[in-house]
């Protein structure tokens, strides 16, 4: 967690935003009026989960990637239901406390079989493609624009990593919020009731507690800025005065000039054409893309082709 204090600029993955703190703050973010990712997309898989699902050959295998509270891989298998056959569901994630969710969620589905996999999104990857049948089609859930934590390099390495993972005919669901004015964007990081606030300064409590560090919280100042030339919202912790934290278990101390950020996160924004050309690059074809122009977020369902 401590490692890339060693960069510059300082920084802290963003994966280990999600301790069960985190994932229960993050799932507050998602119902803040001010960050509509989730909603519109929620509202996208309802209204077109037949469409979605449609391509994808029985028995279908879903796999969710990042899976949150599993609400929305619950969505695309109840669409599957009508088709009376058995579905499997892998959802992968780092965090348990989003696992469990999950398959609270979707232990009320009779035709449904669950594995959860706690894992990273390669190692899962990797177990889910191990265990699938031999028959059917295996449909990614690659949601809520996970994908924006992934910069254009790494974001291109890991569509390839999926579709190595997929046969002809295996399908990719695709989430990704696009680029809108900047003012909602800000917004939406930078929420009046300070949710966002305390899910991004919970790296530093989580360090504290599993570190034994001394961060005073106090002393840092959440921040979320519009990067326009790279086309992505970050998250940033800035350090209000000039301190030396002690982090015992990582065996260092970090000194934070005033004004210093700790850069948490990257949320890339998308155009809509552009995530045709990603996911295209990484050997998908694209088959239908559904949005909501309210608040600016695409769907996009590739077969791997
Ligand atoms: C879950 C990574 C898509 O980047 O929008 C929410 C996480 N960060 N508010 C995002 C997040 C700040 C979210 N993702």
């Amino acid at each position: 967690m401590a490692r890339d204090f060693a960069l510059t600029p300082k920084q802290i993955q963003s994966k280990y935003l999600y301790d069960a703190l985190g994932s229960s703050l993050f799932e507050s973010i998602c119902r803040l009026p001010w960050y509509r990712i989730a909603r519109a997309e929620s509202r996208l898989l309802t209204r077109w989960a037949d469409e979605m699902v449609g391509p994808v050959e029985d028995p279908v295998t879903l796999l969710e990637l990042g899976c949150g509270s599993g609400e929305k891989v619950a969505l695309l298998a109840e669409a599957l239901r009508s088709r009376r056959r058995h579905v499997a569901i892998h959802l992968i994630d780092i965090s348990p406390t989003a696992l469990e969710l999950s398959e609270r969620t979707l232990g009320a589905l009779e035709h449904v079989s669950v594995v959860g996999h706690r894992a990273t999104y390669e190692e899962g990857l990797r177990r889910a493609a191990r265990e699938r049948p031999p028959l059917g089609g295996l449909l990614v859930l690659f949601l809520g624009s996970n994908i924006g934590n992934f910069d254009p390099p790494a974001s291109h390495e890991f569509l390839c990593e999926i579709r190595r993972a997929q046969r002809p005919g295996d399908a990719l669901l695709l989430g990704a919020d696009l680029v809108k004015p900047v003012k909602e964007l800000l917004l939406a990081y930078n929420d009046p009731l300070g949710i966002t606030a305390a899910f991004n300064k919970n790296l530093l409590v989580r360090m504290n507690r599993e570190l034994g560090a001394n961060f005073d919280l106090s002393s840092f100042e959440h921040s979320a800025i519009w990067n326009p030339d790279e086309r992505r919202v970050e998250m940033h912790l800035i350090s209000m005065r000039e301190q030396t934290v002690r982090i015992p278990r990582a065996d260092v101390s970090v000194r934070f000039g005033k004004g210093e950020s700790i850069w948490t996160e990257s949320s890339y924004k998308y155009e809509p054409r552009g995530i045709v050309e990603l996911v295209s690059a990484a050997g998908f074809r694209s088959h239908a893309q559904w949005m909501d122009p309210d608040a600016g977020f695409a769907l996009t369902l590739f077969l791997a082709g």
